[in-house]
């Protein structure tokens, strides 16, 4: 199976789990116009990269991927948040989201907003919930570090950056710590979580810590570089719109060339990262592989 394939049926067993998880939520529900809506977010499509890392992360402890896909769903549902609340026009402005109308267009923005809310608070009550993991410690433990990561020392942190970074010129280590909180959180959540479930010890969970920083900061720079590559193609010339735009990426800073060779560099560090877990973590050093030449 190549990795792409393995992809696609993890991808397909979260989009069925998430679906589940709804129709058990949503059980009831009247009205249903914001239910209506967390399913347009939810069940749209995505590669659902990140409750790949879970289960893969979690299956080097020998856990099993019906184990794992509670907290892998919890993780998605507060991605799909944090997609749905950058889409508003106060953000990023977009309409097309997954190839679909984003929720305040074939919503409203109102609506949006109760989905974003609707979906970072389910992702927390999923962490919590006994049918997650049967030992009150591991609950705890996965709420506190996705708090961690999704809060103002992570994610909301690095978007706060962001948006105060717009029309200003940050330099290399600026952008980097902006991406490492606005991105990076999440998958080394992704990764961590695998080791909260799984009973990891201190360094196998730093391990795994250390791998999800490099496989962010790589998603994040085969972002920039697809970004970039759209833009010159759109404009009919090999110049980067970014820094035009005042968007603040590493691909505008260093150029193709570098950004190119640093994600190179990434991928070979997050593959060292898990050298203490030997053949086991093939499939993850193949995630990290796929990342960094991800197409879309
Ligand atoms: C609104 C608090 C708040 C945070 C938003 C994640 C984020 C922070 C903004 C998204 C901006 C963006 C496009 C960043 C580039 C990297 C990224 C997170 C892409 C989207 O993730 P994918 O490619 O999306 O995994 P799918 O649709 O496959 O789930």
């Amino acid at each position: 199976m190549t990795f792409q394939q393995e992809l696609d049926r993890i991808a397909d067993l979260t989009g069925h789990h998430l679906g589940g998880l709804l129709d058990r939520h949503l059980a009831g529900e009247d009205p249903a116009r914001v239910g209506e809506a967390m399913r347009h977010a939810l069940l749209g499509g995505g590669k659902r990269v990140r409750p790949y890392l879970v289960i893969a992360s979690a299956k080097l402890f020998g856990v099993a991927e019906e184990d794992a896909m509670p907290a892998a769903a919890a993780l998605e549902c507060l991605h799909t948040y944090s997609l749905v609340h950058d889409d508003l026009p106060a953000m990023d402005d977009d309409d097309l989201r997954r190839g679909r109308p984003t929720v305040h267009v074939a919503y409203d923005e109102a609506t949006a907003i109760l989905v974003g809310d609707a979906l970072l608070t389910l992702a927390f009550e999923t962490l919590a919930d006994p049918n997650t993991h049967p030992d009150p410690a591991i609950r705890a433990s996965l709420v506190l570090a996705l708090a961690k990561a999704a809060g103002t020392n992570g994610m909301v942190g690095g978007q706060a950056l962001d948006l105060a970074a717009e029309g200003k010129q940050l330099s290399a280590d600026e952008v980097l710590k902006l991406q490492a909180m606005k991105t990076g959180a999440l998958f080394r959540f992704a990764c961590e979580a695998g080791a909260i479930l799984g009973g990891a010890g201190e360094e196998q969970r730093a391990a795994l810590i250390r791998y999800g920083t490099d496989l962010g900061q790589a998603f994040q720079l085969a972002d920039d570089l697809l970004d970039h590559e759209g833009d010159a193609e759109a404009a009919g010339k090999a110049v980067a719109k970014d820094a035009e735009r005042g968007k603040a990426t590493l691909v505008a800073l260093l150029g193709v060339d570098a950004a190119k060779a640093r994600l190179e560099t990434l991928v070979a560090d997050a593959g060292e990262a898990l050298s203490p877990f030997g053949d086991d973590a093939s499939n993850l050093v193949e995630a990290a592989r796929f990342v960094a030449g991800r197409k879309t």
